[in-house]
């Protein structure tokens, strides 16, 4: 089923330089880039974004960090893009994801773990407005989806 994520590339993934190598992965599988920003995220929008943590003990932290510095925001599409994106970022806890994951590869913190991607439907549905509008989604064919 054609689907659509969205993917955030945390403030230690700019930091440590490590957007191309992001963006090369998914692109890889074989998703469709539909929307692609940098920005820095307001503590308002980075509350709504957490929304469901709000009565977690780390909430305040994770508030503060992704606040911290500019993020990169990304729209992925493709068969099952939610599940597939997710498999590909790997598990929450960076020190247990597995390796070939981006987590796993790239990451040993559960705050630090370099990328925030879409657990659902109802989430993706709460998600897009914090970072995009619809116009800002682009539509084009790359040439070689047969080969996809
Ligand atoms: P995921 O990002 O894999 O969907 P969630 O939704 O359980 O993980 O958690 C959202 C974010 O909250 C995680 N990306 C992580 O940065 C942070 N987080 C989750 N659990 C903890 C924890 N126990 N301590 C600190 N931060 C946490």
């Amino acid at each position: 089923m054609q689907e659509r994520t969205l993917v955030l590339v945390k403030p230690d993934g700019v930091k440590r330089r490590l957007v191309g190598e992001v963006l090369r992965r998914f692109e890889a599988k074989g998703l469709k880039l539909v929307g692609l920003k940098m920005l820095s995220l307001s503590k308002e929008e980075a509350e709504k974004h957490y929304s469901v943590h709000k009565e977690r003990p780390f909430f305040r932290d994770l508030v503060n960090y992704i606040t911290s510095s500019p993020i990169i925001a990304m729209i992925l599409e493709g068969n099952n893009a939610l599940s597939v994106v997710r498999n590909i970022c790997g598990s929450t806890d960076g020190s247990k994801a597995a390796p070939g994951t981006i987590r796993g590869d790239f990451s040993i913190s559960i705050e630090k773990n370099i990328i925030h991607a879409s657990d659902s439907q109802e989430s993706y549905n709460h998600e897009f407005p914090i970072f995009f509008k619809n116009s800002e989604l682009l539509s084009f064919e790359y040439g070689d989806e047969v080969l996809f």
